[in-house]
């Protein structure tokens, strides 16, 4: 098991589009061994590969009080969304020390293969639901700034870009 390095936003590799995982192999399990690994590190609630540099369409998240319950969803697709909205201040390994309030549709229904290669559906709200339609953004190229204002989004790259300049 590895701890892994968490790419940070404005790097243009979070933009990279995840192509969909074809087998489940030893490369993948490990490859979840040591996302898993990194987000209870980092501490996060879930993971996209996307973070960590990997293109392909794997996803972990563990929302548990006592961080028990990992879930892993490899090739994800949202099946149907609540009609209802939620607002959620969101925060994101790849943009820290940011916390914004994102508003979403606050149900979801998504489907995925699990570590075993079964296909399972789950129906999630509050903080999952949440969670799921934020990491299923990266594995699109998509980073939760891009629902803020431009004026929003250039004041966050440049604090980022000051922040990686002065621990360089
Ligand atoms: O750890 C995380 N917390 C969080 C809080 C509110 C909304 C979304 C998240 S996901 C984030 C981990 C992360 O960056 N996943 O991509
Ligand atoms: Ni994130």
């Amino acid at each position: 098991m590895a701890v892994l390095r968490i790419l940070r936003y404005p790097d243009e590799r979070l933009h990279k589009v995840a192509r969909p995982v074809e087998r489940i192999d030893e490369r993948i399990r490990q490859l979840v061994a040591d996302m898993a690994e990194t987000m209870y590190d980092a501490p996060g609630i879930g993971l996209a590969a996307t973070q960590v540099d990997v293109h392909e369409r794997v996803v972990v998240i563990d929302v548990s009080e006592d961080r028990s319950k990992l879930q892993v969803f490899i090739n994800p697709e949202i099946l149907a969304s609540g009609e209802g909205l939620q607002r959620y201040e969101e925060g994101c390994l790849s943009v820290p020390g940011i916390y914004e309030e994102v508003e979403r549709p606050d149900r979801v229904t998504v489907r995925a293969l699990g570590l075993d290669g079964e296909p399972f559906t789950l129906e999630a709200e509050g903080l999952l639901a949440v969670c799921i339609q934020h990491e299923i953004d990266h594995l699109n190229g998509r980073v939760f700034v891009q629902y803020l204002s431009r004026l929003k989004q250039g004041r966050i790259r440049s604090r980022l870009q000051k922040q990686d300049r002065e621990t360089a």
